[in-house]
């Protein structure tokens, strides 16, 4: 039985290059995990796909009051995964942001189409331990390992498949300190060991 599950954190075309909200090299982060999904999948590890998944119309959007511009409505393009991610048909997706009030940094705040939790599904299948990469560092990314952590998981985080929107300098390098000094490792693909 595995006990480490895949985490790919909010891969969408909004977060891309041409998208949004893009993160610089945002798109840079699909062939590692590509790599670490393949991985996964001959292990016989689940793969889970976090997206964000608003509303037209929430507080999460500057012209609401929110940060941020418009990104990632339900079912518009810019919410689609990046085209070249191979995501598994077992892929497990959950989707978060879906409230008027809501910023759901956290893929913890997320949940399946018939409302399962990711916590709740982790535990239901004895996952121990994620293996965490997408966009964007120093917020989905960081909110996502840090709430992992607080709940107890080992997280391993993939350097090379995340990358950072750094609205401050140094925002994505301070979250990834962040992330490691409260008890993720960051490491290379190469380093995870799925037995
Ligand atoms: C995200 C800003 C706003 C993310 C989501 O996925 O990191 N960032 N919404
Ligand atoms: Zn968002």
């Amino acid at each position: 039985m595995a006990h480490t599950a895949l985490l790919i954190v909010d891969v969408q075309n909004d977060f891309c290059p041409g998208g949004a909200l893009p993160v610089p090299e945002g798109d840079k982060v699909v062939p590692v995990l590509n790599r670490a999904i393949e991985r996964f999948q001959q292990a016989g590890a689940p793969v889970i796909a976090s997206r964000d998944w608003h509303p037209e119309k929430s507080t999460h959007f500057a012209q609401y009051g929110g940060q941020w511009p418009v990104h990632c409505v339900q079912n518009t393009p810019g919410a689609q995964f990046h085209p070249d991610l191979r995501l598994p048909e077992g892929a497990i997706v959950v989707s978060k942001g879906m409230g008027e009030n809501e910023d759901a940094y956290s893929a913890f705040d997320a949940r399946t189409e018939d409302g399962t939790s990711l916590e709740d599904l982790l535990k239901e299948r004895g996952i121990r331990r994620l293996v965490v990469g997408g966009l964007a560092t120093d917020y989905c990314v960081r909110a996502s390992v840090l709430d992992a952590l607080e709940r107890g998981f080992e997280v391993l985080v993939l350097r090379d498949a995340v990358r950072g929107v750094d609205v401050q300098p140094g925002d994505s390098e301070k979250a990834l300190n962040e992330m490691r000094s409260r008890g993720a490792r960051l490491v290379a693909l190469e380093e995870v060991s799925l037995q």
